[in-house]
């Protein structure tokens, strides 16, 4: 049997640079010969993206916000099943932009929905599954929002308020003050380049890490 892959998840608030440093991240992980699986929550399978678009879009902008924590595992349950639990036993690593520590940073610390309530479900659809690493790209909440604002029309999340993404973005940072082996953060509001090759030190010191396991 093949050992199994890494699972590497981003996280950050709206702007922090995600979408963009995945790709190079992507690049980095398959130049060194490891197959790779990329992509992201919620979404990742035919189901989950259509789930997406619900927790997204603005027909259901009252959505209460145990239906809105149950989607999201919903998608994730889906994902875990169909994608990434399979893509690891086979060897491959998976690449994931956002994962279960968004649902604590936004359900949890941006909503206000109990740490206990979420890790009942952690539980129930992942078992033991958790990322191997995660990058947190953080920066400040006027600077994320103002660069998620130039790129697109505002989504379900980005119509929140301030106080809402301060909530997260200090929630992030408490899961990484708690599990800092795992958590690595990143000042994301630098120059794209100087975060790259920050993004870029981090990967390839986790995968001689692996390697020397
Ligand atoms: N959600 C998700 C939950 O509430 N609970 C959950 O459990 C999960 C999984 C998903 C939403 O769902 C919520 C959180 C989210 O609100 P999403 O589209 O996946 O939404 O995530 P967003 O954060 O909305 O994605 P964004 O595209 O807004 O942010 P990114 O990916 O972090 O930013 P990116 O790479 O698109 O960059 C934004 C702009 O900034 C520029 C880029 O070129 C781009 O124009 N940029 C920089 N500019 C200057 N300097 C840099 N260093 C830059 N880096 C990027």
């Amino acid at each position: 049997m093949s050992e199994q892959g890494r699972f590497v998840t981003i996280e950050g608030i709206e702007g922090a640079g995600k979408s963009t440093c995945m790709q190079l991240a992507a690049r980095v992980i398959s130049d060194h010969g490891i197959e790779l699986v990329q992509t992201r929550e919620p979404g990742g399978t035919p189901l989950g993206e259509e789930l997406r678009d619900l927790l997204l879009g603005h027909r259901h902008t009252g959505m209460s916000e145990d239906a809105e924590l149950l989607l999201m595992f919903a998608a994730r349950a889906e994902h875990l099943h169909r994608r990434i639990e399979p893509a690891l036993e086979q060897g491959q690593w998976v690449l994931c932009d956002r994962f279960t520590d968004a649902t604590y940073a936004y359900q949890g610390a941006g909503r206000g929905i109990p740490k206990d309530r979420i890790s009942v479900l952690e539980q129930w659809v992942q078992g033991a599954r958790r990322p191997d690493l995660t990058i947190l790209m953080d920066l400040p909440v006027t600077l994320g929002l103002e660069r998620a604002g130039r790129r697109s029309d505002p989504d379900r999340f980005e119509r929140e308020d301030l106080a809402f993404f301060e909530r997260v973005r200090q929630g992030y940072r408490e899961i990484a003050a708690r599990e800092p082996q795992r958590v690595r953060v990143v000042d994301a509001s630098r120059a794209l380049a100087t975060v790259q090759d920050e993004i870029r030190g981090i990967l390839e010191a986790f995968m001689e890490q692996v390697g020397n396991d």
